[in-house]
């Protein structure tokens, strides 16, 4: 598929960044340069390397309000100098190719004055220029931020879920724990799943840690009663893996160098995946392949070789290596199973997708079926559809999962639930909003 990313406010630009850097990386081509980020504050993008200077808009700065730091976590200003500035906005949008793109995705921090304020009436803009679906990628605060940035991301939802065909989420809180995993060196057992789950559960149960500032900075603070762990963590590291499995899965069939394949992943699959609107959330999971097995796995080993060369060569690929249909279908079940860019029960997903990309020898057809069969069972619906991405010279398998329209999301709740306690304390404006539950502006 091929998407225009557009970023709104600092974690928005920052992601845009990450993907345009990863896009180069990995030789899949997303976005084709249609790339815009948009910030309020005029140094907002002093952290970018890879979006062109030329892609890089600041609006709103000549309001009397709006200072140094941008809308500063005000959404309400951050609509007000969006509308105010909608024509230079428009202008901006002259600079993607729709034609060149099967759809758009704005990336936006929810908490954000600019990025969950401004950045809604940016996605209303997307779906008056874009005949192609609209997408957001919004970004859930963590636990330890402040009220005003729960109540902020709170309010910020709905209206993303209602102006963008599809919203996938990407929960700070739960991605710091599931890092603090893979730092511990945990592996792909079914330990190492529960214990992301279960730090996934506490940092729910936490949400309503105190109130603290410093939200502002690059660096991600520890949770509460400040784990050690979760110092390793910031946001650097969260835009890598946000932006990793953003592009495993939208740019999946994007590689400049893909071979042909039979079950290839295709843009209209994924389309038809998103178009449940609603919340949706990604998984992964990556298995190094065993060199145990195959000792070359990306060649074919011509017949005309002496049969004790042929063997050599093969390996006991047949009995532990990567073709074994248990280890694929294990893979798509981690990927799905307490590794999601925002963790839901996963039978509430109206429809999924399940991509799996590596060497074309390596993927079992038969281990790749039976996962497909079980998340079809898991995720309680037959709208399971699945594709792969050839990379003959990859190491190691990759199985993306995506979960769409998913109802039953534990965080959304506290999110709700934390905002609706924060709001007496805050401005009265906020009140009949997060009563109804309804769109804000
Ligand atoms: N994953 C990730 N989250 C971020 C990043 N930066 C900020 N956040 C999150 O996004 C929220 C909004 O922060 P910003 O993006 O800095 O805010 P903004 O959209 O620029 O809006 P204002 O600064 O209030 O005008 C924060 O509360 C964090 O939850 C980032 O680089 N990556
Ligand atoms: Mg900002």
């Amino acid at each position: 598929m091929k998407l225009a990313l557009v970023g709104v406010g600092s974690a928005g630009a920052r992601l845009v960044d990450r993907l345009v850097a990863l896009e180069g990386e990995t030789g899949r081509n997303l976005s084709n340069g249609n790339v815009l980020v948009f910030d309020t504050a005029a140094d907002g993008f002093a952290d970018l390397e890879f979006v062109p200077e030329s892609r890089r808009a600041v609006f709103g700065d000549t309001h009397p309000d709006i200072g140094p730091d941008g809308a500063d976590g005000d959404p309400d200003l951050g609509v007000t100098v969006a509308r105010e500035d909608v024509h230079e906005l428009r202008r901006a949008f002259d600079d993607l190719e729709f034609t060149e793109v099967d759809g758009a995705v704005l990336i936006a921090g929810l908490a954000g004055g600019t990025g969950g304020g401004a950045g809604a009436v940016l996605l209303e803009e997307l779906q008056t220029i874009c005949e192609k679906p609209v997408y957001a990628l919004g970004v859930l605060p963590a636990v330890d931020e402040p009220d005003r940035r729960a109540l902020n991301a709170a309010r910020a939802l709905p209206s993303f879920v209602d102006l963008a065909d599809n919203v996938v989420l990407f929960d700070n809180e739960a991605w710091r724990s599931t890092l603090e995993y893979v730092e511990l060196g945990a592996d792909e057992d079914a330990d190492a799943a529960a214990t992301a789950d279960d730090t996934a559960a506490d940092a729910t149960a936490d949400e309503n840690a105190d109130d603290q500032d410093g939200v502002g900075s690059q660096k991600a603070t520890g949770g509460e009663g400040g784990e050690e762990a979760t110092s390793l963590v910031d946001y650097d590291e969260l835009n890598r893996v946000a932006a990793s499995r953003l592009l495993s899965l939208f740019g999946a069939g994007e590689l400049e160098s893909m071979s042909i394949a039979e079950n290839r992943a295709d843009a209209s699959d994924l389309a038809r995946t998103l178009e449940t609107g609603g919340v949706s959330t990604i998984g992964q999971a990556e298995l190094e392949l065993d060199p145990a097995g195959a000792r070359v796995p990306w060649l074919p080993i011509p017949s005309w070789l002496p049969a004790g060369l042929r063997t050599w060569l093969a390996g006991d690929a047949a009995e532990a290596g990567p073709t074994d249909a248990a280890k694929v279908n294990r893979l798509v079940r981690r990927a799905a199973d307490g590794n999601l860019t925002l963790p839901c029960e996963i039978d509430s997903a109206d429809r999924a997708l399940v991509v799996l990309s590596g060497p074309p020898d390596a993927v079992s057809r038969k281990g790749f079926e039976s996962a497909r069969h079980w998340l079809e069972r898991e995720t309680d619906t037959v709208e399971v559809l699945a594709g792969d991405e050839p990379r003959p010279r990859a190491s190691s398998l990759t199985a993306t999962v995506l979960l769409s329209n998913v109802t039953a999301v534990p965080r959304i709740d506290a999110l709700q639930q934390r905002a609706v306690a924060a709001q007496d304390s805050l401005e009265d404006g906020d009140r009949e909003t997060l009563e109804d539950g309804e769109f804000i502006w």
